[in-house]
C-alpha cells in the first residue's frame, strides 16, 4: 500500500488586479494588503490617513495564480484532494482553466478531488477573488433598501459575507477589506484511508488516574483491513500504547494514564502536555496517515448552580472553582500574514505576566491561527471561545444557505481545536441578544428571536454537543439565561459587558455598584505612548484634536478621553504627557473595577477587560498597543491581578477606609499586612501592621481605618493610605487609597475632594545596577510622595517588572528593566527617564 502524500502550495505565486495595472509576485498564505505592500505599490496604510486612499483595493477583484509540477506517483493514489484551509473570501477556484469550485467562507476548510484535472506534469491554479465590499454593499442595499454611506467603520455591512467581521472596520479597527489565500494550500493524495478528525475524551473520575478515550474518523476509498496505534508520551517517555486492528471508517480506543499530570491555568498549578500520536496502518503494516495532538489533563466546566444571588457562573478546572482574570483579545493586526508565531507567543507571554488566567477570543475576528492556541496551551491561558459573530444587530440568520454555510464552519473550527487544553467555552456570539433581537423585528437593523434562536440555541449548540460535549456552550455575551432574555446584564446571573463608564460617562466609582457574576466586557481608552504615535503622525499632527490622532480614534473622540483626564488630574503640560496621563486614566478605571469585582468574590467569579490588544497603532481600550508595547493598564493588571492582593475602598463621606486581602491562592497563605497614613508631603500621621490568613480564594475585610480625626486635621485630598501585604512565595502587593476623586456634575455639593494636592518634584533618585541577561536592576528612592512613578529609554524598548507605581518616602522600590536591545551600564544611565504624576503638569 502506498503512504499518503503531502505537496505543499504554499510560497510564491502571481497576482493581479483584474481591471488594473497591479501585478506582482505574492506569498502564500498571505492576502494582497500585506503583496502590494512588500512590492511597495501601495503606501503604509497606517500612515496618517493612508487607509482613505486605499479603499479601492477592496473594491477590486484580484487574481493568484501559479504553476505547479505533478510527478506520475501522484497520481498513481486513489484520490488527490486540493486542500484550502482557508481562502478569503468570495473565490472562484480554477484548475488547469476548469472551474473546480466557488467559495464564500473565509473559515471553512474546502477540499476537492482533483484527480481527474491534474496532469503528469505542469499544472497551472488560479484564484480570483470578487469583491467582498461590493458584494456586502449589494446585500445591504437589498436588505435595508438604501445605500451604506461610507463611514470609517462599515462592520454593519459585514454580515452579508462569512468574513473576518473586523475587516471592514471597528470601533478600534482600521478598514482593509483585503482578500487572498490566507492559510495553507496543499495538495493531499492517499490509498485506502487518511485520517479525517481525531476526538480525544478525558475521564478523571477515578482518583489516580486518566483514561482517554480517542476516537478517529477516517476518509476511506475501499473498505479494507487497517490498525490503529495511539501512543501517548509525556516528557519524551512512551506512558500508554495501545493498537487494534479493525475494519471501517471509525476506531475508538482507550488508554489508561497512571499518575497523570494535570493541566491547570496560570498561577494555578503547572500547565504539563501530553503528546498524543493516532497511526492508521494498513494490513501489510504501511502507515498510511499519522496525527499528533497536544493535550493537557484537566476538565473544565462552566458551573452554574443556583445559589443565594441567584445562579453562579464560574469555571471550574479539576473540580476547583477559580476567579477568571483576564481580557478580551481581537485580531493582533490587522494585516495578518505579518503575524509570526513569536508574536502570538509573546503576546500570550504578556497574558500570563499580568497574572491573567483568561482571554475571551472576541467574536468579531478570526478563529486564530494555531500558534495563538499552543502558546495559550503551554502558559495557562484559558479561552472564552465565541463563534465569529461580532456584530451587535442584523444577521441574516433566516437565510437557509447562510445556517448550512456556518454550520459547515463550526464543525471544521470545533473539530480543529477541541484537543487544545485551554479551550474553556465554546459562546455562540458578541453582543446579538444585547438589544437587537426582538419579538418581531421592524428595523432593518434587528432580528427575530424566531431567526436567532434555530443558530444559537440550536445550530452552534449541537455542534459543540456532539463533537466538543466535555465543554460548556453559552449561546451569547452577554446572555441572561432565566427571566427575560432581551433584558440582558442581569446580576444575579449570566455573563456582562458593563459599559456606562465610557458610554454613558459614568464615574469609575460606579463599578462598585455592580454586583454581576461575570464581568466579560466593560472598559475604558487610552492612547498609544509617544513612540507609537510618532510612527503614525507628522510633527504637524501632535495634538490630540487634530485630523490625524482623531483619524485614528474610532470610538466617541479623543474629548471622552480629556473629559475624564480633567476630572481626575491637572491639565496636561504637553502633547506627550497627554498621552501618558490618558494611559493613567484609563489603568484606574480599570483598577476601580477589578479589584471591586476580585473583592466580590464568590458573587462574582470572573472579570475579562475590554481589551489586551491592537491591530494597528490606535486610540483604544487596550493594555498593550500594536507594537506590543504595554500601556500603564498592563503594568497595572499586573498587580490587580496578583493572586494575593491588597486593596483599600475608602468611604469619602465617613473618613473611612476598608483594607480588603483577595487571594486566588489554592492553598492558605500567612502573611503581614502594614499600613501608614501620610500627608502629601510624605509624613507619616499613622501607621500600623498585624499578621493575616488569606483563605483559599476568598476575599477578607480585614481593617477598617476610621480616619476622622486625620481627615479634619489634614485636607481630605491630602491624605493618602499606603498598604503593603507581604506573604512567603508571593511577590509583595502594595496598593494605595485615597480620598481624592472627581466632582460628579449632579452631586457639586457632594464632600469629594478633586484632587491630590501634589504639586512639588518628588526627587526621585535612581540608582542602576546590572542584573544579567542584559537587565537593570533600577532602585528609586524618593523624598516626597511620587505617584505613578514611570520608566523609559530613549528611543528604546524596554519592559519592566514594574512600572507607573506609587513611591512611599524614604521606602525604595527596585524593578527589573530589560531594554529592546544591549545596553552597557552607561548608555542607560543616558536613556533611562524617570518621571511621575506631577511631571505631566508642572
Ligand atoms: C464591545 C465589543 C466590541 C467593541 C467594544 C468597544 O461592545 O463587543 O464590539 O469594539 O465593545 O466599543
Amino acid at each position: 500500500m502506498k503512504r499518503m502524500e503531502v505537496l505543499t502550495l504554499n510560497g510564491n505565486w502571481s497576482y493581479q488586479r483584474s481591471d488594473g495595472n497591479e501585478s506582482g509576485t505574492g506569498t502564500v498564505p498571505g492576502d494582497i494588503y500585506h503583496d502590494l505592500l512588500c512590492n511597495d505599490q501601495i503606501p503604509d496604510p497606517f500612515y496618517r490617513d493612508n487607509e482613505e486612499s486605499l479603499l479601492w483595493i477592496a473594491e477590486s477583484e484580484w487574481s493568484y495564480e501559479r504553476n505547479f509540477d505533478v510527478p506520475t506517483e501522484l497520481l498513481e493514489h486513489d484520490r488527490v484532494l486540493l486542500r484550502c484551509d482557508g481562502l478569503d473570501t468570495l473565490a472562484t477556484l480554477r484548475v488547469n482553466g476548469e472551474v473546480i469550485a466557488s467559495t464564500n467562507n473565509m473559515f471553512r476548510f474546502y477540499e476537492f478531488d482533483i484527480k481527474e484535472v491534474l496532469k503528469v506534469g505542469e499544472n497551472t491554479i488560479q484564484l480570483t477573488f470578487s469583491s467582498a465590499l461590493k458584494y456586502c454593499n449589494e446585500k445591504y442595499r437589498e436588505h435595508w433598501g438604501w445605500d451604506h454611506k461610507a463611514s470609517k467603520n462599515m462592520s454593519t455591512r459585514a454580515v452579508f459575507v462569512r468574513k473576518e467581521q473586523c475587516n471592514f472596520g471597528w470601533d478600534w479597527g482600521i478598514k482593509t477589506g483585503t482578500c487572498g489565500i490566507w492559510r495553507d494550500m496543499t495538495l493531499v493524495a492517499f490509498n485506502t484511508a487518511r485520517i479525517e478528525s481525531v476526538h480525544i475524551t478525558q475521564d478523571h473520575t477515578s482518583p489516580g488516574q486518566v483514561t482517554l478515550g480517542v476516537a478517529t474518523d477516517l476518509d476511506t476509498t475501499v473498505d479494507a483491513s487497517l490498525s490503529a496505534r495511539v501512543s501517548v508520551a509525556f516528557d519524551g517517555e512512551l506512558v500508554a500504547h495501545v493498537e487494534q486492528s479493525f475494519q471501517g471508517s471509525s476506531k475508538s480506543l482507550t488508554l489508561l494514564i497512571e499518575n497523570p499530570q494535570l493541566w491547570w491555568p496560570n498561577n494555578l498549578g503547572e500547565q504539563p502536555l501530553y503528546h498524543v500520536t493516532v497511526e492508521i496502518l494498513g494490513a501489510d503494516g504501511v502507515v498510511l496517515d499519522t496525527s499528533v495532538k497536544r493535550i493537557g489533563l484537566r476538565t473544565i466546566r462552566l458551573d452554574r448552580h443556583p445559589d443565594e444571588w441567584g445562579e453562579s457562573f464560574q469555571f471550574e478546572v479539576n473540580g476547583h472553582a477559580f476567579f477568571a482574570k483576564g481580557a478580551n483579545w481581537i485580531p493582533a493586526d490587522a494585516i495578518k500574514p505579518r503575524l509570526t508565531r513569536e508574536r502570538y507567543r509573546t503576546l500570550i507571554e504578556d497574558t500570563a505576566a499580568a497574572n491573567m488566567n483568561m482571554l475571551r477570543l472576541w467574536g468579531g475576528g478570526i478563529y486564530e491561527d494555531d500558534a495563538f492556541y499552543e502558546a495559550c496551551d503551554e502558559l495557562g491561558i484559558c479561552v472564552w471561545h465565541d463563534f465569529m459573530f461580532g456584530h451587535m444587530g442584523y444577521h441574516p440568520s433566516e437565510d437557509l444557505e447562510y445556517r448550512k454555510n456556518i454550520k459547515a464552519e463550526a464543525i471544521d473550527q470545533v473539530k480543529r481545536l477541541r484537543h487544545h487544553a485551554c479551550i474553556a467555552l465554546w459562546c455562540g456570539n458578541n453582543e446579538q441578544e444585547q438589544g437587537s433581537v426582538m419579538e418581531v423585528a421592524t428595523r432593518p437593523m434587528f432580528q427575530n428571536w424566531e431567526d436567532y434562536c434555530p443558530v444559537y440555541d440550536v445550530l452552534l449548540r449541537k455542534v459543540v454537543e456532539e463533537l466538543h460535549p466535555e465543554i460548556d456552550y453559552w449561546p451569547s455575551s452577554p446572555h441572561t439565561p432565566h427571566g427575560d432574555r432581551s433584558n440582558f446584564n442581569d446580576p444575579t446571573c449570566g455573563d456582562a459587558h458593563l459599559w456606562e463608564v465610557w458610554n454613558k460617562r459614568e464615574p469609575f466609582e460606579s463599578y462598585r455598584t455592580c454586583e454581576h457574576r461575570f464581568n466579560s466586557e466593560f472598559g475604558f481608552q487610552s492612547l498609544p505612548e509617544p513612540k507609537t504615535v510618532y510612527s503614525f503622525t507628522e510633527p504637524k499632527d501632535r495634538n490630540i484634536a487634530s485630523h490625524i490622532m482623531d483619524y485614528h480614534q474610532r470610538s466617541f473622540g479623543n474629548d471622552r478621553i480629556m473629559e475624564y483626564l480633567l476630572g481626575w488630574f491637572q491639565a496636561p503640560n504637553s502633547f506627550e504627557s497627554t498621552l501618558w496621563l490618558s494611559q493613567m486614566v484609563q489603568g484606574l478605571a480599570i483598577k476601580y473595577a477589578c479589584e471591586h469585582w476580585r473583592r466580590m468574590m464568590p458573587r462574582g467569579m470572573g472579570t475579562l477587560y475590554w481589551q489586551i490588544n491592537d491591530c494597528w497603532p490606535v486610540a483604544s481600550w487596550s493594555s498593550i498597543d500594536y507594537y506590543g508595547r504595554w500601556k500603564a493598564l498592563h503594568y497595572m493588571a499586573k498587580n490587580f491581578f496578583a493572586p494575593l492582593m491588597v486593596s483599600g475602598v475608602e468611604d469619602v463621606e465617613n473618613s473611612t477606609v476598608e483594607i480588603h486581602v483577595t487571594s486566588d491562592l489554592r492553598d492558605p497563605v500567612a502573611g503581614t499586612l502594614k499600613w501608614v497614613v501620610t500627608d502629601v508631603d510624605g509624613n507619616v500621621l499613622e501607621e500600623s501592621e498585624r499578621e493575616v490568613t488569606a483563605a483559599p480564594c476568598q476575599n477578607c475585610k480585614v481593617e477598617t481605618l476610621e480616619l476622622s480625626e486625620l481627615t479634619e486635621a489634614h485636607e481630605k485630598r491630602g491624605l493618602m493610605v499606603w498598604m503593603e501585604l507581604e506573604a512567603p512565595g508571593q511577590p509583595t502587593s502594595r496598593n494605595l487609597a485615597f480620598f481624592a476623586s472627581p466632582l460628579k456634575w449632579d452631586e457639586v455639593t457632594a464632600p469629594r475632594p478633586r484632587l491630590l494636592d501634589l504639586n512639588l518634584e518628588p526627587n526621585v533618585e535612581v540608582a542602576i545596577a546590572p542584573a544579567g541577561d542584559g537587565a537593570f536592576q533600577v532602585t528609586l528612592t524618593t523624598k516626597r510622595p511620587a505617584l505613578w512613578v514611570w520608566l523609559e529609554l530613549d528611543e528604546i524598548d524596554a519592559k519592566c517588572s514594574d512600572n507607573f507605581f506609587h513611591l512611599r518616602p524614604d521606602v525604595p522600590l527596585t524593578v527589573v528593566v530589560t531594554p529592546a536591545s544591549e545596553l552597557s551600564a552607561d548608555e542607560m544611565t543616558d536613556r533611562l527617564m524617570v518621571r511621575s504624576l506631577v511631571d505631566t503638569y508642572r
